[in-house]
């Protein structure tokens, strides 16, 4: 049987650039002969993209509440990990996710304030102790990422809160990176598109040791 292959995922927060530097990670290892599968959450699979669709499309009759949203993103995981993530790494696949868990402690439990102790026995309940073997955190001021994002147009019924929040939520990565700086390594996003995709090859070649 093929050894396991190696999960990474892209986290940070709004017009950070990390689905932008996607194809630059998946080329990394494409280059270094590993067959490479590229994922977004939550969403992923065909019932987990439904559920990203009730989590992003804001009802006009009914506001989602934050518990609802913790619960719905964990029941998309849960999906993804299972049927598709899980079924490529035992191949010796590269799996590379745009966002995962880091985005959860972040945005659910620093953005929204529900307490970390709570994230941590749902996630037990919904992949176990299952966790990336790098994580990319893309790290621009909010400012500089709220700009980007408002460049190109439109919003999601989560981008539409208000800059407390990003704020709560930039923090929220930045505590938890320094905290396992094993596991998650802090990109500098805030230059060009290749001066950040050439900080993501050094930083892969680094950490992997290809
Ligand atoms: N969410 C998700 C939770 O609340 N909890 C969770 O557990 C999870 C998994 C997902 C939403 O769900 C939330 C977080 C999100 O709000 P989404 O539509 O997938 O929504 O949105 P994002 O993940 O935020 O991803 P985006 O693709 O919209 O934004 P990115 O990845 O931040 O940025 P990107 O690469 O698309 O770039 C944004 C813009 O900036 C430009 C790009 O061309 C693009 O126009 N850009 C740059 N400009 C200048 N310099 C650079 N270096 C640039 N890089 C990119």
């Amino acid at each position: 049987m093929a050894e396991r292959g190696f999960f990474i995922t892209l986290e940070g927060g709004e017009g950070c650039g990390k689905t932008t530097q996607v194809p630059v990670v998946a080329e990394f290892f494409r280059k270094r002969g590993f067959e490479v599968v590229c994922t977004r959450e939550p969403g992923g699979t065909k019932l987990a993209e439904q559920i990203r669709a009730v989590l992003l499309t804001k009802d006009p009759d009914e506001d989602l509440c934050d518990k609802s949203e913790l619960l719905l993103m964990y029941a998309a995981r849960a999906q993804l990990v299972e049927t598709l993530i899980k079924p490529h790494l035992a191949q010796g696949k590269v799996v590379i996710s745009d966002r995962f868990d880091l985005s959860t402690i972040a945005y659910q439990g620093a953005g929204r304030g529900i307490p970390l102790a709570e994230i941590a026995a749902l996630r037990q309940v919904a992949i176990g102790d299952f966790a990336p073997d790098l994580t990319l955190l893309f790290d621009v001021p909010v400012a500089t990422g709220m700009a980007r994002m408002r460049a190109r147009g439109h919003a999601d019924r989560i981008e539409q809160a208000g800059p407390e929040f990003f704020a709560r939520i930039y923090h929220g990565f930045m505590d938890y990176a320094q905290s396992h700086p094993e596991q998650v390594a802090i990109i500098d996003a805030t230059g060009d598109i290749a001066q950040v995709s050439a900080l993501v090859e050094q930083t892969l070649t680094q950490r992997l040791k290809l």
